[in-house]
């Protein structure tokens, strides 16, 4: 692809990026009332003394947060309704001090077929995950394993717990990871320590994990959720449309060389000069006092 169609891509997705997150919007089960706390699998719940957080709780105690498909549809409905909150800066995705998630759940993959998977896109829907133009926290005690540990990787920042255990043992039920575990992992901690996870299904422990930038930051577990949220609340604090840019710009080092992100994230700097909340960032500086932003 020649560099100036590369522009030009990125640059439209410049201008999507300001846009309304359409792909979120339409609800993908339109039963539940765009409320918090209409769900089975999951709580939600509005958090942070400004009330800007989202915090998703899954809640499948007796399956350790196995992530079951009502499980999945209800954390991207939950997100779309976040995502379409202004009053929302961040969300905060959590499970259990025993888990935040087991994997996906293996009594409800048991018995699938090669061609109804390919069928039914089968848990295709968990990248939409990612879709999130939100600022995504997870805050993980206990395990997080196969899909839970790609789902937390589909997060933008992780805090985790300092007993909280981390593995991709899909190898050990006769499976490979299918949520990223063999394309992100290798990016985020390295070939060798991905390679070791994927091909023993070891865990490894918080200290690793933070050590090899996995997690950023560890914490005793009953003050996990509490400083992801702190943390939320800092990234709310800033313009939404700013921290979706910025969030875009980081996420584009992933997918791009080093020059087309550079570029991108060049078009992206450009791009927050058509904002007023740019202006009010600037002015409020060199006035001395807190910026207010309107998210225009
Ligand atoms: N699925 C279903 N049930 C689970 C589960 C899981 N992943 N993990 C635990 N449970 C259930 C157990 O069956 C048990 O239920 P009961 O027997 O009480 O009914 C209950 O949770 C408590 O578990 P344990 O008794 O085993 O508890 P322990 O403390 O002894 O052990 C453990 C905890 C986490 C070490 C152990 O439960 C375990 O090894 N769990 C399985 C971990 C695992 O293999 N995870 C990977 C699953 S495969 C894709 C996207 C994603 C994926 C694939 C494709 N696409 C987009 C295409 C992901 C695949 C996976 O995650």
């Amino acid at each position: 692809m020649s560099a100036s169609r590369v522009s030009q891509i990125l640059f439209s997705r410049v201008l999507q990026a300001t846009r309304k997150p359409q792909h979120l919007v339409t609800p993908v089960i339109r039963y539940y009332a765009c409320q918090t706390g209409n769900y089975e699998s999951i709580k939600t719940e509005i958090v942070g003394e400004k009330k800007n957080v989202g915090l998703i709780t899954l809640n499948r105690p007796k399956a350790l947060n196995a992530l079951c498909d009502q499980l999945i549809k209800e954390i991207i409905h939950a997100l779309e309704h976040f995502n379409t909150d202004s009053s929302i800066g961040a969300i905060v995705i959590t499970g259990s001090e025993k888990a935040f998630a087991a994997g996906a759940d293996i009594k409800e993959m048991k018995d699938k077929s090669f061609a109804e998977n390919l069928k039914s896109n089968f848990i295709d829907s968990w990248h939409d995950v990612s879709k999130s133009k939100k600022p995504l926290i997870a805050a993980v005690n206990g395990y997080a394993l196969g899909g839970g540990n790609e789902l937390m990787m589909m997060c933008d920042i992780v805090y985790a717990g300092d007993k909280a255990k981390f593995g991709q043992p899909e190898i050990a039920i006769g499976t490979i990871p299918g949520a990223g575990g063999t394309q992100k992992l290798p990016r985020f901690i390295g070939k060798s320590k991905a390679m070791e996870m994927v091909l023993t299904g070891n865990m490894i422990t918080a200290e690793e994990a933070e050590r090899s930038g996995l997690v950023s930051k560890i914490f005793p577990p009953d003050k996990v959720v509490g400083e992801a949220v702190k943390l939320g609340e800092k990234i709310a604090s800033h313009s939404q449309l700013v921290v979706s840019l910025a969030k875009e710009a980081v996420n584009a080092a992933y997918e791009t060389t080093l020059q087309q992100g550079l570029e991108y994230e060049q078009k992206l700097f450009n791009s927050t000069f058509s904002l007023a909340d740019r202006k009010e960032g600037m002015t409020a500086f060199l006035e001395k006092r807190p910026p207010k932003f309107t998210n225009e």
